[in-house]
Parts: structure tokens; C-alpha cells; sequence
């Protein structure tokens, strides 16, 4: 039964479409389980959310690289809430722009393990409460990525497709049990992403120049759409893109002159 006020948790919530949909949902009347690694950041958002729209926000840090971390945040957040609901494993980076053959350690490995291990802890911490309450649904945050790829982004788009491979796994595991399982597949969207990536801020805020990118509140919208439709909907797979990329690379983009 798709109760009137769901219990939502949110990894990746300091930042980008975390946080927007964070802001949304907790509009709509949602409590949340707020987490990410800068815990202040999330802890000044759940102040807001709860002073602003009366809903129960827990907030907590996670690196959910790390198992231990992932499962104490979990277990705090459904003990103080009571429950839970749905889950938006949202949390994820890409990392430089290195060929296959030169990306360093460090790249490789935060996109590996933030991007597929730390979705995966996600939901093994996640699941057995979101199957005690008897519904449930399940946001895989992919990419364009997921569907194409592109030079420099090799390792990106392997954890990508990962994701992708990983929501359909699980909704043939989870066939007949109470629980939707989507992912929402965004291409360009102006949030942190793009800094984290090239670590340089001109660099990170030419690329959507000219054109009308995506907003993180563009991509929480269509999770709210997602949620909100009748328990019988299953959204497989969204790819949604602003009308100004054409390609699931960039290699047909619309850009004005400014
Ligand atoms: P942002 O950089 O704006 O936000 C990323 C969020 O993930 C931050 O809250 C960050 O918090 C959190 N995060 C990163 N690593 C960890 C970690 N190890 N543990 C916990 N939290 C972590 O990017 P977006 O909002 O754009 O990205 C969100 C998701 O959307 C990612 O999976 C990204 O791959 C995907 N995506 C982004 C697109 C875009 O163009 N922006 C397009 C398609 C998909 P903190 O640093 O505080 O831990
Ligand atoms: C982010 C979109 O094109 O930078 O997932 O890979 S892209």
C-alpha cells in the first residue's frame, strides 16, 4: 500500500540532484534520510526542509565507498524515522577525462567504488527495511553514459552501464514482491558534477555554455513523477536530456553564441 507520506533516503544529498530532490520531495510531504560525506551541508539542508514543510529529516554522515559507513548511517536514519520507504542511491562521480590507458589509480578507483560498490552497499544496507514495510521503491541514479560512450570517459561510462545493468538485475530478483525499480538516466545537468570531474571551475561552467542545460530540480522532478504514479506503473529506465543536447554524448550539442 503506497503510503500518503513515504519514508525516502537520499545518498549524495549536499549537492546536485540529491539535494533538489531532497527539497522536492520533502514539498510533497515526504520525511527523509539525508546523507553524503559533507555532513554540515546535509544537516543545514534538513534543518530547513524540517522547519519549512514540518516532515521528520534525519541527517547523517556516509561514504558509501565504505560498508561500515553505509550500514551505521542506514540503521541510524531508519531507527530514528521508524521505517523506510524508498531509496535514491544517488550518490556518484566521475573523476577526470583519462584514456583507458592512462587513468591514474585514484580515478579508477573512485568511480568503481563510489559508482558500483557504493550503490551496491546501498541497497544491501537498504532493502531489508524497504521489504519489512511491505512497499517500496528503488531510484538507480545512471547516465547517457549508461547508453553510449565516449573518449576520456571510458571508466565513467563502464560504471554507468554498471549501473544499468544493476536495475535491471533487480527487477527481475524483485518481480512480484511490492517494490519498483527505476533508473533515471540523465545527460547534461549543471550541478557540482562537472567541478568534481575537471577541477576547475571555468573549465566545469564552459561546458554548459550557450546552451540550456538540465537542472538538478529538472531531475528530481522526474523521480517525483516516478514516485507519484499509481502503484501498478513500473518506470523502467528514464533518459531525459535538455532539448539542446540531440546525442547521448556530447558530440551533438546546440550552443548559442554569447
Ligand atoms: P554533484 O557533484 O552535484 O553531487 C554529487 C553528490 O554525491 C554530492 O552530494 C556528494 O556529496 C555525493 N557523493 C560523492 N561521493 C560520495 C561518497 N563516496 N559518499 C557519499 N556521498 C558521495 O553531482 P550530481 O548531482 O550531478 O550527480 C549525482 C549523480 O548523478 C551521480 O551519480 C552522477 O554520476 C549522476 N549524473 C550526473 C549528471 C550530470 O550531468 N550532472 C548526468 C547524469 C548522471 P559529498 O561530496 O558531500 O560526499
Ligand atoms: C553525466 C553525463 O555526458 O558527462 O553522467 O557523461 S556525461
Amino acid at each position: 500500500m503506497h503510503p500518503t507520506s513515504p519514508i525516502v533516503l537520499i545518498t549524495g544529498a549536499s549537492a546536485g540532484f540529491g539535494q533538489a530532490t531532497a527539497r522536492l520531495l520533502a514539498a510533497q510531504g515526504c520525511h527523509l534520510i539525508l546523507g553524503a560525506r559533507r555532513v554540515e551541508k546535509v544537516q543545514a539542508l534538513a534543518d530547513e526542509l524540517a522547519q519549512a514543510h514540518g516532515v521528520r529529516v534525519f541527517a547523517g554522515q556516509v561514504d558509501t565507498r565504505d560498508t561500515a559507513s553505509v550500514n551505521a548511517f542506514v540503521e541510524a536514519g531508519v531507527k530514528a524515522l521508524g521505517g523506510l520507504n524508498v531509496v535514491v542511491a544517488n550518490a556518484g562521480l566521475a573523476s577526470g577525462l583519462h584514456k583507458l590507458w592512462e587513468i591514474p589509480d585514484e580515478d579508477l578507483e573512485a568511480m568503481l567504488r563510489t559508482n558500483v560498490e557504493g550503490v551496491v552497499k546501498t541497497l544491501r544496507a537498504t532493502l531489508p527495511h524497504v521489504r519489512q514495510s511491505g512497499w517500496g521503491h528503488i531510484f538507480f541514479i545512471g547516465s547517457t553514459a549508461g547508453h553510449q560512450t565516449y573518449e576520456g570517459g571510458g571508466v565513467y561510462c563502464a560504471s554507468k552501464h554498471g549501473i544499468k545493468a544493476m536495475a535491471h538485475a533487480l527487477r527481475l530478483e524483485l518481480c512480484g514482491e511490492p517494490i519498483r525499480v527505476t533508473s533515471i538516466d540523465p545527460g547534461m545537468a549543471e550541478t557540482e558534477f562537472a567541478l568534481v570531474r575537471l577541477k576547475d571551475a571555468d573549465k566545469a561552467k564552459s561546458l554548459y555554455q550557450g546552451l540550456e542545460a538540465l537542472t538538478a530540480n529538472d531531475v528530481a522532478e522526474c523521480i517525483r513523477w516516478s514516485l507519484a504514479l499509481p502503484e501498478h506503473i513500473n518506470i523502467d529506465e528514464m533518459i531525459v536530456k535538455c532539448r539542446d543536447q540531440a546525442s547521448h554524448t556530447m558530440a551533438k550539442v546546440n550552443r548559442r553564441s554569447v
